[in-house]
């Protein structure tokens, strides 16, 4: 597979004009939609110190205490559903737990009314987090309309765009208890340096920012639009994807780093699955651990003048060989229609938009 495929392989279509969204908007046309802007100034290396722009800040409504609440007792009411079957597994065609006691959702394995209330009670708020720089702000409008639908829906969320126009990020209407925060950070020339450096922004405004506002962050790429259900069963303190292009692969296929020059090197006789840079996430701390150590790998290769075959997906791979998720999402999470639909795939919840290459990256 040519790296300018993308990562799936797949045939990538036009994007029509017809997204393309430059609207400079006044900050009060901004709120009328419910928004909240959060445009931090200037760059320290690359990431711009985000006490700047307090007015705004404050209008974010924080959970009171996200380390306390999980102490909060949590009280099922009398719910009626089917019960669990011992001796008659809800799915026998996948593999629904790792050797390590981690669960791979799959549609079918859980039921998502119980995690609901659970985590209603413990009045959770998610943070999505998504990357849209340079010509990649066209497809925040579909990303996050369909985001609206099928994102966490009755939860708390915080939406937070990455991006270097953050007067082109669209306006979309937004339901109750769920704001856009939009972190104006610099850009790059290379879509490697850009895709890579999202772990350095992650890291930096997890420790910032993030760890007061919300107590799970969802990392996703932008070039995707939601098709189903994406919500609470996805959530536990360290989660990763299965790529759709490698769910079941043999470990010799798996696409790591195979250079022991590159911190991402993972030698062959080792590795559990490989999984996508496009959905990754868990609880702040957990995040900021994995993009820490990430980004610190990636500065470390840069100074010995090599780069992971995958960028950061290398990178993200290598962590998870030695910090095991606590949960693995199905390709349920991350599909591409190029690849088809197999018989195990019950539902499509998270896909990839057609893009063109050549005309949108660099660009
Ligand atoms: C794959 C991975 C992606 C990353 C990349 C590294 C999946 C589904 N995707 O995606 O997570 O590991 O390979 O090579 O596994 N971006 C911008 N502006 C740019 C370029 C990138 O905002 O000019 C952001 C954007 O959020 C995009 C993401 O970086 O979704 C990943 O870049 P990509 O979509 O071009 O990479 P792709 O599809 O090969």
């Amino acid at each position: 597979m040519h790296k300018d495929q993308g990562k799936t392989g797949g045939v990538k279509g036009y994007f029509p004009k017809s997204h393309l969204h430059v609207l400079g908007c006044t900050t009060l046309l901004c709120f009328s939609f419910g928004y909240i802007w959060y445009v931090s100034s200037g760059t320290s290396s690359k990431v711009s110190d985000t006490t700047s722009n307090t007015q705004d800040f404050h209008k974010i409504k924080r959970p009171s205490n996200h380390i306390l609440e999980d102490l909060l007792q949590i009280e099922l009411p009398r719910m009626i559903y089917t019960k669990p079957q011992i001796l008659k597994p809800s799915r026998s065609d996948v593999l629904m737990m790792t050797p390590w006691f981690a669960p791979i959702v799959w549609e079918g394995t859980y039921n998502s009314e119980i995690l609901n209330e659970e985590f209603r009670q413990r009045n959770v708020t998610v943070g999505l987090t998504v990357f849209a720089i340079k010509k990649y702000v066209v497809f925040l409008k579909t990303f996050l309309e369909t985001a609206e639908t099928y994102f966490m829906v009755g939860h708390r969320v915080n939406y937070y765009i990455f991006t270097d126009r953050p007067e082109e990020v669209p306006k979309v209407a937004l339901k109750e208890g769920r704001n856009v925060v939009v972190l104006q950070v610099q850009n790059y020339p290379r879509w490697q340096e850009i895709s890579m450096r999202r772990m350095e922004m992650l890291s930096y405004f997890s420790q910032q920012r993030f760890v007061n506002e919300v107590s799970y962050l969802v990392c996703v790429d932008v070039d995707m639009k939601f098709n189903d259900q994406v919500g609470v069963e996805i959530l536990s303190d360290l989660f990763g994807t299965l790529h759709p292009g490698f769910y079941a692969a043999e470990r010799r296929s798996f696409t790591y780093e195979r250079r022991p020059a590159s911190q991402a090197y993972v030698p062959r006789d080792e590795g559990d699955f490989y999984y996508a840079g496009g959905f990754f996430g868990g609880t702040v701390m957990e995040v900021y651990k994995l993009t820490k150590q990430c980004h610190e790998a990636i500065m470390v290769d840069k100074a010995n003048g090599i780069e992971a075959i995958w960028q950061e997906e290398s990178h993200l791979n290598k962590y998870f060989v030695y910090h095991k998720p606590t949960k693995i999402l199905s390709p349920e999470y991350l599909w591409d229609d190029n690849l088809g639909r197999p018989e195990i795939l019950k539902k499509r919840r998270f896909l990839a938009v057609r893009k063109n290459h050549a005309a949108i990256r660099n660009k």
